[in-house]
């Protein structure tokens, strides 16, 4: 075990890959968007995907459960996205995203605040008509315009019901919202955090509720804040590690995931665990996606 901040390969990039599995022709690649303008508690989401990445130079790259190494499929870790609005921080997300999904490359966006993920939703929407958004999140995130912001993060998924050509927003593991949001909730399609229980049933319908191709995105916040306390509106009562792999299992084995975003890493420097579990997190999508003998 080396020092704290030390891991394998060259820094700055998942795994710290070396080119042969890291160049812009990856299959994979992922997007780092450092931004965190509208948040309105613990700030610090700018330097989630850094410190993912970095986390990331210390995974096993051998997945048990798969029996496969998902770095193999290539992994390229794009320069960070810049952005000193939300607006021109979503159109610089969006022109990216559009490009690598052009040539056929699987987009992983990192956020950053939630408010980041309209951008890669609405690029993937164009490209897979009638896709479904499987949202895992504490917060419904339907205020139309948070303190006067229809950009930010508390409306990250009321703007995402705005595009066009989106099946439906299956939410899960929401366990706050305020009355206002109310009206735009789908009840048919959100899964309470108090209602999901140890079974394997709910996962079960939440798959069966999905159209055939679906993009994730997936609000760290969703998981229980005794595993993922750097968040920045950590909220009690979430989900715990395997509920959730189950879920993206399922999902991967009997649906079509065609991209994701991992959003709202608000990094403790004293405490590495969460940052790591978001660079897991990753790598386990990674593995139940591309992997083609994941058995049950
Ligand atoms: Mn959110």
């Amino acid at each position: 075990m080396g020092t704290i901040g030390e891991g394998t390969g060259i820094a700055g990039r998942f795994c710290g890959l070396p080119n042969e599995y890291s160049n812009p022709q990856s299959k994979v690649v992922i997007l780092p968007v450092p931004f965190d303008l509208t948040t309105t508690y613990m700030k610090g989401s700018d330097r989630g995907p850094a410190a993912l990445i970095e986390a990331s130079r210390n995974l096993e790259v051998y997945d048990i459960e798969t029996n496969s190494q998902p770095y193999q499929t290539g992994i390229y870790t794009a320069p960070s996205v810049p952005g000193s609005t939300s607006a021109e921080m979503l159109a610089n997300v969006y022109r990216e995203v559009k490009s690598y999904l052009a040539n056929d490359q699987f987009v992983i966006t990192l956020g950053g605040e939630h408010s980041i993920s309209p951008a890669p939703i609405r690029a993937h929407a164009e490209k897979y008509p009638g896709m479904s958004v499987l949202q895992l999140d504490a917060h419904a995130d339907l205020v139309q315009a948070y303190e006067g912001d229809p950009l930010s993060h508390a409306s990250a998924m009321a703007r995402v019901k705005e595009i066009p050509s989106i099946t439906n927003l299956v939410a899960v593991g929401i366990r706050s919202m305020s009355v206002e949001e109310l009206p735009y909730l789908d009840k048919e399609n959100t899964y309470f955090a108090h209602t999901l229980d140890g079974s394997n049933e709910w996962q079960t319908k939440v798959v069966d509720s999905l159209a055939e191709h679906v993009y994730i995105t997936f609000d760290l916040d969703a998981f229980d804040p005794a595993i993922m306390p750097s968040t920045g509106t950590p909220e009690p009562g979430g989900l715990d590690w395997y509920q959730v792999m189950r879920l993206l299992k399922m999902v991967a084995m009997k649906k079509k995931i065609i991209g994701f975003d991992i959003v709202e890493l608000c990094p403790n420097t004293s405490n590495k665990g969460p940052d790591f579990l978001a660079a897991k997190l990753l790598y386990k999508m990674l593995a139940y996606v591309f992997n083609t003998g994941v058995k049950a």
